[in-house]
């Protein structure tokens, strides 16, 4: 029988900062899940620091551990996660073992984070590991791609909103993938009027001191005419596909492990028995994570201009003026927010 509490993560761990597992495995316990981790490896850093050291877990590894699960009987999780698995080999070993899991009890929820890639990095696993991911699209419950990780496995490029209804089109029923979060896409904001979409919530900003257009401009928070960020929650039911969209602000800022906390927040929401929402179960599960993606981004975006000395007064900052500064999810204390807003 299947423990409803139990999730079994399977990514990676870094030493310094908040990826992978570093940035599921909390926010899952402060949730109340009881959280069985599996490092796909152990990195010093995350890789876009240009240098990483450290070692992969090797497809023999992995097996061991699997092994050793489940001879003892410890697989009883009705959730699994899988994130960044940069190897073929190894990706391999953790497809079969969902798969057998799945097969004694195809109730599990399998949440797979296809993490291959970025549309400003480009690829950064094995070229290899493709074809893998595109298999496993059939056992998986739902998937949270990016806009690269879409065109990769559906092959279309996303240039309009046809070409992104026909990618998503082609993932649902190539696979009979029932769920798909298109973990965000930049649109400008007029697009969005136009598609008729919900405007940025503005209430996330209800974090900050005083959140008026000068305020959040200082900080570098998206202004309305700037462009927002698009997620896409798509169910396909009896052939039919029903897509909801959310609008959100962008933080002009450089974060690590906001897809693998987003995919963790999916993981956690999607059917949980204490929710009550008259939303279905992915846009329900989509809302709530981005709801929390947001809250701590912005915490970690003042929390870095008030590390890096820049106070409220700080003029906005492009993206590449910020290289130099690798900052993943941390929760500033009160005062550091008090003193952002003097
Ligand atoms: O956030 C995806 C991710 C996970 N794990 C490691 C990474 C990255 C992205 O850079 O480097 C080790």
């Amino acid at each position: 029988t299947l423990d409803p509490g139990r999730v079994l993560s399977i990514q990676s761990h870094v030493v310094s900062g908040y990826v992978g597992n570093r940035a599921a495995t909390f926010p899952l316990q402060m949730l109340g899940y009881d959280v069985d981790v599996v490092n796909t490896v152990q990195f010093s850093n995350h890789t876009g620091y240009g240098h990483t050291n450290g070692h992969k877990t090797t497809p023999e590894q992995l097996g061991a551990i699997f092994e050793g699960l489940t001879t003892n009987g410890l697989v009883a999780h009705s959730r699994i996660l899988t994130g960044y698995v940069p190897g073929a080999e190894a990706l391999k070993v953790v497809a079969e073992q969902i798969r057998k899991m799945k097969e004694a009890n195809p109730e599990r929820l399998y949440v797979l984070d296809p993490v291959m890639g970025d549309m400003g990095t480009g690829l950064y696993v094995s070229e290899d590991v493709v074809p893998i991911y595109k298999e496993m699209l059939q056992i998986a419950s739902i998937i949270t791609p990016n806009q690269f990780e879409v065109e990769l496995l559906s092959g279309i490029n996303i240039t309009s909103m046809t070409t992104l209804h026909d990618a998503l089109q082609h993932i649902h029923t190539t696979n009979s993938l029932s769920h798909v979060a298109f973990s965000s896409i930049p649109l400008p904001i007029s697009l969005v009027t136009k598609l008729n979409l919900p405007p940025p919530p503005t209430s996330y900003l209800s974090l900050l001191p005083d959140p008026t257009p000068p305020w959040y401009d200082a900080v570098g928070v998206g202004e309305p005419e700037d462009e927002v960020l698009v997620c896409f929650a798509s169910t396909w039911q009896n052939g039919d596909i029903q897509t909801w969209a959310f609008a959100l602000p962008t933080i002009r800022g450089y974060f690590s492990g906001v897809g693998d906390l987003f995919s963790a927040m999916v993981l956690a929401h999607f059917e949980n028995p204490d929710s009550r929402s008259d939303l279905p179960p992915l846009p329900y599960a989509v809302s709530k994570a981005l709801l929390t993606v947001q809250q701590i981004l912005l915490r970690t975006h003042i929390h870095s201009l008030v590390q890096t000395g820049v106070s409220g007064a700080a003029t906005p900052r492009p993206l590449h003026h910020l290289s130099g500064e690798q900052h993943s999810a941390v929760i500033p204390s009160d005062a550091e927010l008090d003193a952002v807003n003097p």
